[in-house]
């Protein structure tokens, strides 16, 4: 393990609430909560805000709104929040070329590799430039982590958060992780921590008492061995880059084209179970569920979803590519389907009993319908506003949705530049003077949409696709 604090975690606070607080003046320093609005809508997110008051990821929206029935409630805008992490992984691959990215909020970056820091206190200063790089460039704000390996430079930003910075002097490691909660360590989801909660152990010191031989016996050979060393705060996992990041999938091509959706369907499920007998066989999981679909006139496209965490589980990865499956249109026939996984952990699972894997991410941005013509009765449906979106009035200018319902919107009209809360006005859903637009940068000059089209981890284009395991 090295002796200097230069792995760096970074991960931005209240991400996707944050980023529409920094582009609705209204909503700064009020409970603002992101998530799916319907009736079984989970919280993606909660401003720190609305935290206060008992609201966390993950938690039913129907829950949120009778613990902060006053908070703003928005649907997620995913191409805004890429759009801003492009902009955050720009900044850490212009420290390092070693970035490896968790998720969109979220990445680790090996600061030695780019030359950054070399010892505490050049690594303390890059952290510092970091996060107010980040206020710049983004106008909102991340907490960062420094220390000598992955998992404590982990622990170290979520310490940090939020809007802070947390070094973890080598060699303190072990009294810091002591008194924790095994929770803390990478593996150990609720159902290993009860696991190990009823052979009496809940802190990571009682794992080391417990001695490396009790711990495999309770978790099993794999498992066992890697959580006693982390609790002994020994991880020399390295910083992988993106590229190096590898996938297994598998694919067939047909030598008819598929017509019927219902065959259509049970391939995407052999594959599945077929990639999954891969990625075990490679002693691999993996968090993002890849579909590829070659259609009968070579016109290929990949769809992906990414899961709260690693899976190997066939049913988990015959869900998520079953509900991909369902997004893309087959019917003009199929030449061609594959299923991946990617985003491979290869020593731990985030729960090693209990896989939380199978929650669905919400599902794609909610955009604003424009009228569709409703065939059965051959009327136009009423357009459709989600909260939170921006719109454009050719009076009254730029804003975004309050809210809607009964033939009428709401809208506040306000700009990311804006020191005070914009006025309301309340219009019919069908008013021709409004619609639907981008967000605007939250820094004048920046950007909304991602630059480019996001590099889908796609299934290998080899014949059955590539096997590989993530170096470490
Ligand atoms: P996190 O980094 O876990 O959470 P956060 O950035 O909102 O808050 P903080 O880091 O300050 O604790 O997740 C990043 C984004 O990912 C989050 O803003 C919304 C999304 N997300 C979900 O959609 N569902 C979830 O269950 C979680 C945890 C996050
Ligand atoms: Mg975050
Ligand atoms: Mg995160």
């Amino acid at each position: 393990m090295r002796t200097a604090p230069t792995i760096l975690h970074l991960d931005m606070d209240a991400f996707y609430a944050s980023a529409e607080q920094a582009s609705k003046p209204s909503l700064r320093g009020k409970a603002v909560i992101v998530g799916g609005l319907g009736p079984r809508g989970v919280v993606a997110t909660a401003s720190y805000e609305a935290r206060v008051l008992g609201v966390h990821s993950a938690m039913p929206t129907a829950q949120a709104r009778r613990l902060a029935p006053n908070a703003a409630y928005l649907t997620p805008r995913f191409t805004f929040y890429r759009a801003i992490s492009q902009q955050v992984m720009g900044l850490l691959h212009a420290m390092s070329p070693l970035v490896e990215p968790l998720s969109l909020d979220e990445a680790f970056v090996d600061l030695e590799a780019g030359g950054a820091a070399w010892d505490e206190a050049s690594a303390r200063g890059t952290g510092v430039r970091l996060r107010q790089e980040i206020r710049e460039v983004t106008g909102l704000t991340g907490s960062v982590g420094l220390a000598a390996s992955k998992m404590l430079a982990k622990i170290a930003s979520e310490q940090a958060k939020p809007d802070g910075l947390v070094l973890i002097e080598p060699g303190t490691e072990r009294a810091l992780l002591g008194p924790m909660s095994v929770r803390i360590l990478p593996g150990v989801g609720p159902a290993t921590g009860d696991h190990l909660r009823r052979a009496g152990i809940t802190t990571v010191e009682e794992i080391v008492e417990a001695g490396e031989d009790e711990v495999v016996r309770l978790l099993g050979k794999a498992h066992g061995h890697g959580l006693y060393a982390m609790a002994l705060a020994r991880d020399d996992r390295a910083v992988v880059a993106e590229r190096d990041a590898k996938s297994v999938s598998v694919e067939d091509t047909y030598d008819v084209d598929i017509h019927d959706r219902v065959r259509v369907r049970l391939e995407v499920q052999r594959l599945a179970d077929r990639c999954v007998r891969r990625l075990r066989g490679a002693g691999l999981s993996g968090r993002t569920i890849v579909l590829k679909v070659r259609r009968y006139d070579f016109s290929t496209l990949t769809r992906s979803e990414t899961l709260r965490g690693p899976t190997d589980d066939p049913a988990v990865v015959r869900e998520a590519a079953a509900r991909l499956l369902e997004a893309v249109d087959t019917t003009g026939g199929v030449r061609l389907l594959g299923v991946g996984v990617s985003g491979l952990a290869d020593y731990t699972q985030e729960d090693l009993f209990a896989q939380a894997a199978g929650e669905p991410e919400l599902p794609e941005e909610e955009t604003v319908e424009e009228a569709v013509p409703d065939e059965s009765a051959g009327q136009a449906v009423e357009r459709r506003w989600s909260a939170g979106h921006d719109v454009r009035h050719s009076v009254y200018g730029h804003g975004w949705v309050q809210g809607s319902g009964l033939g009428r919107v709401t809208v506040r009209f306000e700009t990311p530049e804006d020191k005070e809360p914009g006025r309301v006005r309340t219009f019919r859903t069908d008013d021709p003077d409004l619609e639907a637009v981008d967000p605007l940068p939250l820094v004048p000059g920046g950007p909304v949409r991602p630059s480019e089209a996001v590099p889908v981890p796609g299934p290998g284009t080899e014949h059955e696709g590539r096997a590989g395991r993530a170096s470490v």
